[in-house]
């Protein structure tokens, strides 16, 4: 097999932008491209226009190497790596204009041979709906090489890696690659093994696909089991934290922690992916998804009613708004979505919102006069209710002196909680 020697990244946003400096790492020559200018400029200044650890150093390395460059047109290349967005639609179907857009661009620049991997995570189907798109604007081309098309290989391969450790799990987790050929299946892996130490496995592009989103369904249901197991042992009085770690002695229990919902890109969005295509049968999936999805609301509840028997000076101070501990990622946080809530609900009190990752208010809470971003000692002195939403270590290391007398809701256990195996191990 070839080794490829030229690759096109589509899109270089959290899972492009890594994905192409770890191939420029390794010494193929990679063109990033973006519609965004600011980022192909940031890129070309071998600069890095999001926070995650040690992406910085490769792409200033990769750069100034000479191995990566960015555009905003697309070029000729041996492989082209689509990731680009694919959100959903307000019926929770899957928006693919970002992939078909992608493909536009590529498709005047292929001569048969080439390789295309949707990185994408996507619903079932999708890679094939890119690969016929292609093939629309270009009938010379054929998948197989049938009636002496030249042929392209088209392949899937879900990217798993967790925000805040992309460069590590970039190398180490395992792949799946999956194929709209056996051909197509066994170049992408021979392009991945040029980074990835894990394994790499192969498979169809459909199987490919299911993968990934089960992956994420999986995790989502069990976080839902955790979060209903909270909202239950609130009514029955129970430390749910406590219930956990005892739980989870069991050697085949591995509870995971409740929290203020589910929040980030993935989780919260791919097994709506899953239940579009089975609506009938994915009654599990659904539910989980409607469990995790409440619980912000739950958690507002909670704040009003502990605010019911205090004066109207009362203050709120609320800890954290990225969507999990240690990050500055803001999308999709529950923690916002109930801080916003708060805010509106609640506008002639004070709301002291403390998150250590951000410099200034998200555009859900900038410009109300009744919110204002302090540090975590601020937020927690000035105000009577204490609400965790993110268990960042700078929010565990708060003294208890500081939380003397305040009605603390905590909902993820960050000032309680003792270590469990499943906590240590997420
Ligand atoms: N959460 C809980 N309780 C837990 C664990 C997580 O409430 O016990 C919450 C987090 O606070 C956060 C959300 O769930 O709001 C998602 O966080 P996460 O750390 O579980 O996952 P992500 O969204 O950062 O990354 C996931 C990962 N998928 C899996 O672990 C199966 C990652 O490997 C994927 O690459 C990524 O989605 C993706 O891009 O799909």
């Amino acid at each position: 097999m070839n080794t490829i020697n030229r690759v096109a990244v589509i899109g270089l946003g959290y899972i492009g932008l890594p994905t192409a400096a770890i191939l420029a790492t390794n010494g193929v020559e990679v063109i990033g491209v973006d519609v965004n200018q600011r980022t192909v400029d940031a890129v070309n200044a071998g600069q890095v226009p999001f926070v995650e650890p040690d992406l910085g150093v490769h792409v200033a390395g990769a750069v100034s190497q000479g191995n990566l460059s960015a555009s905003t047109l697309t070029p000729q290349a041996e492989a082209y790596i689509v990731a680009v967005p694919t959100p959903f639609r307000e019926d929770r179907s899957a928006d693919l204009s970002y992939i078909e857009s992608a493909a536009r661009g590529i498709a005047p620049q292929l001569q048969g041979g080439e390789l295309l991997i949707l990185e994408s995570t996507s619903p079932p189907g999708a890679t094939e709906h890119m690969a016929n798109y292609i093939l629309n604007l270009r009938p010379d081309l054929s998948l197989d090489g049938a009636d002496s098309k030249p042929a392209i290989l088209v392949a899937h391969c879900p990217e798993r890696v967790l925000p805040g450790r992309v460069m590590i799990e970039l190398v180490t987790n395992d792949r799946i690659v999956g194929g709209m050929t056996a051909e197509a299946a066994e170049t992408a892996k021979h392009l991945y093994a040029v980074f990835c130490q894990g394994e790499i496995l192969t498979t169809d592009a459909v199987t490919a696909e299911m993968a990934k989103l089960v992956e994420n369904s999986y995790r989502d249901v069990n976080i839902a089991f955790a979060n209903e197991l909270s909202v239950i042992s609130d009514k029955l009085g129970i430390d749910v934290w406590e219930l956990i770690r005892l739980a989870n002695h069991h050697p085949r229990v591995n509870i995971l922690q409740p929290g203020p919902g589910v929040g980030g890109h993935c989780i919260a969005v791919d097994p709506w992916f899953i239940v579009a295509a089975a609506p009938e049968e994915s009654r599990l999936i659904r539910t989980a998804r409607e469990v995790n999805d409440a619980k912000p609301e739950w958690v507002f509840q909670q704040v009003v009613a502990s605010l019911e028997s205090l004066p109207a000076t009362a203050e709120v101070s609320v800890l954290g708004l990225a969507f999990k501990a240690n990050i500055d990622d803001l999308r999709e946080s529950p923690a916002i979505e109930i801080a916003a809530h708060l805010a509106e609900a609640l506008s002639d009190r004070r709301i002291n919102v403390a998150e250590p990752h951000v410099e200034e208010l998200p555009k859900q809470l900038a410009g109300r006069n009744n919110v204002e971003l302090v540090s975590i000692e601020e937020s927690v002195k000035r105000s009577d209710v204490v609400v965790v939403l993110v268990d960042h270590d700078d929010v565990k290391a708060i003294s208890p002196e500081l939380l003397a007398g305040k009605i603390v809701i905590d909902t993820r256990g960050a000032l309680t909680r003792e270590p469990t195996p499943a906590a240590a191990a997420v």
